[in-house]
């Protein structure tokens, strides 16, 4: 973790529940919000008037989808863990923080992240420190983790690396991890340039995404939920009342 920001705890979860947590989160996998979204690395408005080399110029489909934590019965595996006390405690750890917190958002603190055969997660920066996931169902082919540890710094963008790796010209820096489903990960996305290649074959990649707050009662604004989960709910709307943050999945 301290060297490349990313570590990967295999077998976290007992062999004997590996098709316990595949059929768990393939149930679920149909209630998923499709929108392809063009976005950059950055999350920042593709239309903004940005130098004509600058790395966020490049445009992606975003072709993954997301199923929302209330879609998700808390009697399932992937439920049970993000709620879990220790489990918490643990990442909290993991990660050298005091504590961490679910999210006050109904909708986005955990959530399936589904990537369909020919769809991607185009390379990107995460908004949040840092991301613990879990693989539930692996892919035929392709959906492979590839990831540039500390490419940029908070003091550095490092434009020109940035833009060789999403150019395909960045080779040397790109690390590639197999996931394999009951690993558990966790990741500091915010300087590591990252993505999930093209998923290929007749197999959904599914992940489950465990997101943690550092402060508690975060909840997401309503444009950046409306556009992952397709909708809002009264909380959201409510201004004022919850300390707002951008740590949805990006
Ligand atoms: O699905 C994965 O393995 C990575 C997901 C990711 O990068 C994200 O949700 O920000
Ligand atoms: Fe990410």
């Amino acid at each position: 973790m301290a060297a490349t920001g990313c570590c990967v705890l295999t077998d976290f979860v007992r062999p004997e529940l590996q098709e316990t947590l595949r059929s768990e989160g393939a149930a679920v996998a149909p209630h998923a919000h499709y929108d392809v979204e063009t976005v950059n690395v950055y999350n920042i408005a593709v239309d903004g008037e940005l130098p004509a080399d600058h790395p966020g110029r490049v445009e992606f489909q975003r072709g993954n989808a997301f199923v929302a934590r209330d879609l998700i019965p808390e009697d399932l595996i992937v439920h049970r863990l993000y709620t879990h006390p220790v489990f918490r405690r643990f990442v909290a750890d993991c990660f050298g923080l005091e504590e961490v917190h679910e999210l006050a958002d109904p909708l986005s603190g955990l959530c399936l992240n589904v990537v369909r055969p020919g769809m991607e997660h185009p390379w990107h920066f995460d908004t949040n420190e840092f991301t613990v996931s879990m693989l539930t169902q692996a892919p035929e082919s392709g959906g492979v983790f590839e990831y540039c540890p500390g490419i940029r710094t908070a003091e550095a963008e490092n434009f020109d690396d940035v833009r060789a790796v999403i150019e395909g010209r960045g080779e040397p820096l790109v690390r590639r991890l197999t996931l394999r489903p009951r690993d558990l990960q966790l990741f500091k996305g915010r300087f590591s340039l990252h993505r999930v290649s093209p998923v290929a074959g007749a197999v959904e990649r599914h992940t489950a995404i465990f997101a943690y707050s550092e402060h508690p009662g975060v909840i997401g604004s309503a444009s950046r939920t409306r556009q992952l989960f397709g909708r809002v709910l009264p909380v959201h709307l409510e201004a004022g009342r919850a300390v707002r943050g951008d740590l949805l999945l990006d």
